[in-house]
């Protein structure tokens, strides 16, 4: 299935030309955990690895770049427009459909929230959420562990995402950066759906 109009190796050389070294091992290290936990969760695994490819396309641009975007009409919510941090999820998206001609919703949404989420994320927004968290390549050891350590429960899909969000929100809180409303009520959600 034709999930783009380029080909991967393509993709690959856009964003060879369009992220700095480190984004760019991310982004490859994102779509193959992507891909990993695909398979694990019996979804489509090459439009995960898609998405992994591209969730973080626009994150170089400068934020002038992104903040024209947001002013031609990329869509971003009022929740998010305080931390420029968050812009390159939605421009990445407006990218992807653009540039990419990505037309698949799932893809295109799971580009679009993976920075702050939603509620009620759909299990291949989850999938990718989790992947751009987890991939092995630049995020610390010390931090996967802690958000992959119940992984193999039964709910543990929902347990890794609850330590992603607790360690953003701690994150964020300790640098006294604006925590957006959705992030807290995605916290909130995760927590009442796990055990213990
Ligand atoms: O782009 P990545 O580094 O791979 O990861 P990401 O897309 O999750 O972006 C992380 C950045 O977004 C990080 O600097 C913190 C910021 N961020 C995420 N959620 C929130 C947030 N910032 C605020 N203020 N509020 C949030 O809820
Ligand atoms: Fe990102
Ligand atoms: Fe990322």
């Amino acid at each position: 299935m034709d999930y783009t109009c380029l080909t991967t190796t393509e993709i690959i050389n856009w964003l060879r030309k369009n992220l700095n070294e480190e984004r760019y091992i991310h982004s490859l290290a994102v779509a193959d955990t992507a891909k990993d936990f695909a398979k694990r969760f019996g979804i489509d695994e090459e439009k995960a690895y898609i998405a992994g490819l591209l969730h973080d396309c626009a994150k170089c641009f400068s934020t002038d770049k992104l903040k024209d975007y947001i002013d031609q009409g990329v869509e971003i919510t009022p929740d998010e427009l305080p931390n420029y941090k968050t812009y390159h999820a939605p421009v990445s998206a407006y990218i992807a459909k653009t540039v990419f001609k990505v037309t698949d919703e799932e893809i295109l949404s799971s580009i679009r929230w993976h920075t702050v989420g939603h509620t009620n994320m759909s299990l291949f927004e989850k999938i990718i959420f989790l992947a751009d968290k987890a991939e092995p390549k630049t995020r610390p050891a010390e931090y996967l562990e802690y958000i992959l350590k119940d992984f193999d429960r039964e709910d543990g899909l929902n347990k890794a995402l609850l330590a992603c969000y607790k360690a953003t929100i701690k994150s964020l809180a300790d640098r006294n950066l604006t925590i957006c409303t959705p992030t807290i009520d995605v916290y909130n959600e995760l927590l009442n759906s796990v055990e213990g």
